[in-house]
Order: C-alpha cells, then structure tokens, then sequence
C-alpha cells in the first residue's frame, strides 16, 4: 500500500475502484475533482461507467448528475457519458461524447460561470451532493489532503457531499506540496467577508484541503498521468492575433493607462492565446504576472525565462512534455505558480480589484459587439462558457480573439446578430481577428459596427456586411442599433441550409 497515505484511520479505507463504484445508487449527485483535464480521479468514474452499463443492459434505470470543476478527460466524461450515464451535468466541458450527449439530447447541461459552480453549490441551488470524488497527491498524517494538479471545485464539493471518495495518484509529483492555496472562509450571505488578495502572489489559505474525514467512505490508489493533450504548432493567424493584442497592451502602456510590466495577465486555452504568451516570451517586458484560471505550457517558458514572476490559477492544462517537466521540477516551479479554488482564481471582486487584462476565445461576434463562445448556429453546444464571462465582465480590459472565418472559410466569425449571447456588447471591449483589431471602448452601436465589420471580417464577409449594416441603417425605424430582424439570421440559416454562410 502507498505511503501517500499517512494517516492510519484512512488508510484502511483503501479499495478497489469496482466497490467504490458500488457504493453509488441511481440518481445520485456527485462533485468530481477535475479541472481542463488535471486533477480529475482517474479509475472510478470508469468502474462506475462499468456499473451503469451493466445495469442498463438489465434493464434498469441508472444515472447520476455531475458536478465538476470544468473540462475532465476521456476517463471521466467519456466514460460515464458514452454509457448514457449522465443525467444532468455543470458546468463547463468539452468532451467530444459528452458534446454529443447534450446535443442529442440525453443529457442535461447547465452552463453556469466557473466562479459561481462551487458556490451555488454551497448555496444548496442544486440540491443535496450525495459524493464528492476528488484526486489526491498525499493524505498527510492528521488527514489533510494535499491537491494535485487542480483544485478546481474540491473544496466546496467535500465541505456539501454527505460522503467522500478520494483517489491517491502517486503519478502526480510529491513536491506540488506547497504550491496549494486553499482558501476555505467562505461563508454564506449575510456573514461574507472581502477576499483579502491585493496581488497575485498573495496566498491566503493553507496547502492543503481539509476535510471531515468521518466522511471518507473509499480510497482508491492510482497511477494515471492527466489528460495532457499536446498544443498544436502555432499558425500564422494566431501569430497575427497576438501580435494585435500585444501592440494594443503595449499602446495602453504608452498612454499610461497601464503599468510597464502590464497588469495580470488572463488568457483562455488554445492556440491563440499560447500565441500571445510566446510572443511575450519573445519581448522585452519583464517582472510579469498572471491571475487567471489555467497554467498552460507557454507559461511554463515565461517563468523559465525569468519573465513571469507569479502566476495564479486553479489548474494546470499542460501538453505531455510540460506535464513531466512539472513533474520534475515541481520543487521549483511552487515559488511561481499558486493553485487556487476555482471560487478565487476567477472571484470576480479579485479580478476586479487586481485590474485583470484579460483574452478570451470566441465563435462569433456581431456587428455590435455581442459576443456567442458556446454555441454553433445557436443550438449546437461547443464547450461552455468557463471562465470567460467571470473575467470579461470584471476585467480591466476584456478582449474576444478568433480567425474571422471558421470551415475553410465557410463560416463568417463577424455576423449580422450573434446566434446565442453569452458576453453582452456591455463588456466586450476589443474585437481581434486575424484581420485587424476593434477597440469598441467607449463607442455608440452605430461607431461600432462600420470599426469591426471594416477592421475584424474576412475581406470574403465584408460586403455582405456592409450591405447588411446599411441597409439596417436605412430602413430601421429606430438608428441606436440598427438591425433587420427579418433577415438578422439570414447568415445561419443559409449555413444550415446550403453548408456555407456565402450568397449563392
Ligand atoms: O471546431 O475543430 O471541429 O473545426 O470551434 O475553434 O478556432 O480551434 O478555437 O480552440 O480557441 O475554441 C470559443 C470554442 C474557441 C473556446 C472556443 C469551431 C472550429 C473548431 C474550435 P473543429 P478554434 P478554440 C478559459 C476561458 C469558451 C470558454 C472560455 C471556448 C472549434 O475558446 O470554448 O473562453 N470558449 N474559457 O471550427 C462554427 C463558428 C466557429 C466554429 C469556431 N463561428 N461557427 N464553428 N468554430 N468558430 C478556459 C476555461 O474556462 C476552462
């Protein structure tokens, strides 16, 4: 038996992950640990999917409602969701069968901001949490947990669940001991108290999550690595994109809006924004800092750089090779990275407080300004709304990066009306594609529209937006935002019907 388990009363929890798995019922909710694709347990969602499948080919009805952090990985969301295992899930995920499984229609996904999951939760919104399946690096001695590579929503789901399952991964490095910040104050309205963090390195819980172990019902042992997907090379339009969003930082700099070392830094996952950070790699700035939700490879290199002096987050979302560097060094990158709940990595009195710069990925935009990152054609789920709205609305400066055509160039980013509104035109701020930047900051609808159709469309969009916008301008009775509702989505509607949003 592993080491990792310190303390002798847990230790003779230790099973397998089949009768962990049994201790589940129909229609029992549980909070997993997991977030974009670390920390996640990694045997006992797959032995629970075993169960659900068996039961189901008796017959019997078998689901349970998640709870997570955010994304998990094919051994959590697959598993459970390829057996129609899941009855209702929140909140953000990006598993391609659990993708499917809400937009076929057999499970049910609530899309709620990050910041708020673990929360609501607290709150009771959601009802009773029967588990919480959370991923360990160590139980120390007197029964603290020592997290993994994501805290995510832990805490909150241990302090709700009437029972506790945790997995022991002895894959993840002993030495991530310290770089922890569990921040466990929270009360519930009307006794809340400021979240005492006035800069990004500041660390104001302890390094580990304590719970009450009475609830511990199994321990599972584990080996697995995360999901750890590799990053594609960076391509040319995102090399475009961050070259826009940098020269803009760089402006905001000159007109001594902002700090030489800039302000925190927050960035969505993705090519575009692992572009941005290897274009800071390459400038000149120094004495960096991050508050923002994931610690992707790019940031890695700017802490290797001696260019990024602290980075907060609650996980890491890491390709292969930078997931075994961490492994190794992990000694040494706890004096740069803090991994928080999710609840304080994208709190957004913190993000408003710490004057987050922050860049997100979208769909689409429209002519406004409004801004859809969940949904394709409006009905379609793509992923979740993350952490995106957390730090758009409350951000320094909110900038939605994209190419400004998706499907080799069937699908126009800028469009008439956005299909589904998740960032209103209230806090979009700046537009960028790979065409240009629109910086929307204090301009009326009808200085906006010509900005971003002329600065942000694919040259292939831009007349048939023009046309769209004047004749809007012309024949809408009321000119604050002028729109054609009649043909507004005229632009989806073609693509359902012919594959392209192009005229005929
Ligand atoms: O699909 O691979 O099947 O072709 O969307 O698009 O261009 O690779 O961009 O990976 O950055 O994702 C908004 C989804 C962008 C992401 C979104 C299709 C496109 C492709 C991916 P294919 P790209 P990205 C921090 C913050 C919300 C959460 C968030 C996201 C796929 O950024 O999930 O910001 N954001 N979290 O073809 C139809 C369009 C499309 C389109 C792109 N207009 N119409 N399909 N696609 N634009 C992270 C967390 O919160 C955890």
């Amino acid at each position: 038996m592993s080491e990792r388990i310190a303390n002798a009363a847990l230790r003779q929890k230790v099973m397998s992950a089949d009768d962990a798995a049994g201790l589940i019922k129909d229609g029992d909710q549980i909070g997993f640990g997991g977030f974009t694709g670390s920390g996640y347990p990694k045997v006992f969602p797959g032995a629970l999917a075993k169960r659900i499948e068996a039961a189901h080919q008796r017959g019997e009805k078998f689901t349970v409602n998640t709870l997570t952090g955010a994304s998990t990985a094919p051994e959590l969301d697959g598993a459970l969701a390829g057996v129609d295992g899941i009855g209702w899930r929140m909140p953000y995920q990006s598993d391609p069968t659990m993708r499917s499984k809400i937009n076929d229609g057999t499970s049910y996904y609530t899309d709620i901001h990050l910041s708020e999951s673990g929360m609501m939760v607290r709150q009771g919104f959601f009802g009773k949490v029967d588990f919480a399946v959370i991923e360990a690096t160590r139980i120390t001695e007197d029964g603290k947990i020592v997290p993994t590579s994501s805290v995510g929503n832990n805490s909150a789901y241990c302090e709700v669940a009437d029972k506790i399952i945790i997995e022991v991964n002895s894959w993840q490095s002993e030495d991530l001991e310290g770089m922890h910040d569990v921040y466990q104050g929270f009360a519930l309205p009307p006794n809340r108290k400021p979240i005492p963090i006035t800069h990004p390195g500041d660390r104001i819980g302890t390094p580990f999550l304590e719970i009450d172990a009475s609830k511990v019902v199994a321990i599972v042992e584990t080996d697995g690595p995360d999901r750890n997907s590799p990053f594609k090379p960076i391509d040319d339009n995102s090399r475009k994109i961050a070259g826009f969003l940098l020269d803009f930082y760089g402006n905001e700099v000159k007109q001594g809006r902002m700090p030489k070392n800039l302000l925190p830094l927050q960035s969505g996952v993705g090519n575009i924004p692992n572009a941005v950070l290897d274009g800071l790699l390459h400038s000149d700035l120094e004495h960096l800092t991050s508050y923002t939700e994931v610690i992707q490879d790019g940031m890695i290199d700017l802490i290797d750089a001696g260019k990024l002096d602290v980075a907060s987050a609650t996980a890491f979302s890491l390709s292969p090779d930078y997931a075994h560097k961490m492994n190794e060094n992990a000694a040494f990158y706890r004096d740069h990275i803090i991994l928080r709940p999710q609840e304080i990595s994208n709190h957004p009195e913190v993000i408003r407080r710490l004057g987050v710069i922050g860049a997100n990925g979208m769909i689409e935009a429209d002519i406004y300004g409004n801004v859809n990152s969940t949904h394709v054609m409006g009905s379609r789920m793509m992923n979740g709304i993350g952490g995106s709205g957390d730090f758009t609305r409350n951000a320094y400066i909110s900038a939605f990066v994209s190419p400004s055509t998706a499907k080799n160039g069937a699908i126009s980013a800028i469009v008439p009306m956005v299909s589904h509104v998740d960032h209103t035109e209230h806090d979009a701020m700046v537009i960028i594609t790979e065409q240009g930047i629109a910086d929307l900051r204090g301009l009326a609808p009808r200085q906006r529209a010509p900005k971003i159709i002329e600065n942000c469309a694919h040259p292939d969009f831009r007349p048939m937006l023009q046309d769209y916008y004047e004749r809007a301008l012309r024949d809408c009775k009321f000119k604050h935002t002028p729109h054609l509702l009649g043909e507004a989505y005229n632009w989806h509607t073609r693509f359902l019907e012919t594959g392209t949003m192009q005229q005929g």
